[in-house]
């Protein structure tokens, strides 16, 4: 069976989190990775300073995964050892956005393949516009809460997870270790594909949304109820609709992903070795 027919035949999540694993171990030769991360739009150079990239796999030869939908979205399951220790991290460049219509254990494959891996932690980024005018492109902000507009959940039946901190306080102290300055935000995720009207950013705002995009929230249910602590970091790659001047583009967003890259990825990795050794 394929994978995508894996996916689309009935078979559980949780079991098939459990095979992706399986061929992770087999493919990178890595037991147990403590720490996944998931590029978002901006951050695909993040993995190159964290350390020794120990092997690279083709995320569609993992099952469950799919090729991606979007240029600048690389589709590469990473497995990197943290320079000064012995710890590994998995670098999930493959996500797979609920707007491409494959349902949401699409969505959440990637984050429950982390935890089957062993990762006990897992930092979700992504590209995003901003509510804030005083928040312009090639700024990071942390997640500190989301508002999840999907009208969807990642979990299936009566699964009851607490969503109370998180967006782990621990780990956003850790952020702020190695950058004091960095703000906090509340993200509201959107269905997308289409960016949102300036009345709906207005929305937002009021709903008390600090940041809007296309990812994150989702997968930081499914990791929670995965067990895993989890930390988010957003890139403003442009002004939300109706908050700066100019009209959205996708050209700005890679745009903002190449002139902060080199930044954001330092920064990611500081965040990185100072999560493992907070252990
Ligand atoms: I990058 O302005 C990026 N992703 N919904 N709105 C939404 N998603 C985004 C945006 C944005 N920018």
């Amino acid at each position: 069976m394929s994978d995508s027919a894996a996916l689309a035949a009935d078979i559980d999540p949780l079991d098939l989190a459990a095979d992706a694993a399986r061929v992770v171990r087999e493919r990178t030769g890595v037991p147990t990775h403590e720490v996944a991360l998931v590029l978002g739009s901006g951050w695909s150079g993040a993995a190159d300073l964290l350390g020794e990239v120990v092997a690279t796999v083709p995320a569609h030869e993992v099952p469950g995964f799919r090729p991606p939908a979007v240029a600048g979205h690389v589709a590469t399951i990473r497995s990197i050892r943290l320079a000064g220790c012995q710890a590994h991290a998995l670098v999930l460049g493959a996500r797979t956005h609920y707007y491409e219509g494959h349902g949401v254990r699409a969505v959440a494959h990637a984050v429950r393949t982390a935890a089957a891996c062993g990762a006990r932690t897992v930092v979700l980024t992504n590209g995003c516009g901003s509510v804030n005018p005083a928040w312009g492109p090639g700024q990071v902000v942390l997640l500190r809460d989301h508002i999840n507009l999907t009208a969807a959940s990642p979990l299936e039946g009566a699964t009851f997870v607490d969503l109370t901190d998180l967006y782990s306080s621990r780990l956003r102290a850790i952020a702020h270790e190695v950058d004091p300055t960095l703000p906090e935000g509340v993200y509201a995720q959107f269905t997308g594909p289409h960016y949102e009207t300036p009345a709906e950013v207005r929305m937002a705002g009021i709903l008390g949304a600090d940041l809007v995009g296309m990812s994150t929230a989702l997968e930081a249910i499914a990791a929670r109820h995965a067990g895993m602590e989890v930390l988010g970091m957003s890139l403003v790659t442009n002004l939300a609709a109706g908050v700066g001047q100019s009209a959205l583009s996708h050209e700005e967003v890679l745009e903002a992903g190449r002139d902060n890259g080199e930044r954001i990825s330092k920064l990611l990795a500081a965040v990185v070795g100072r999560i493992i050794s907070s252990r």
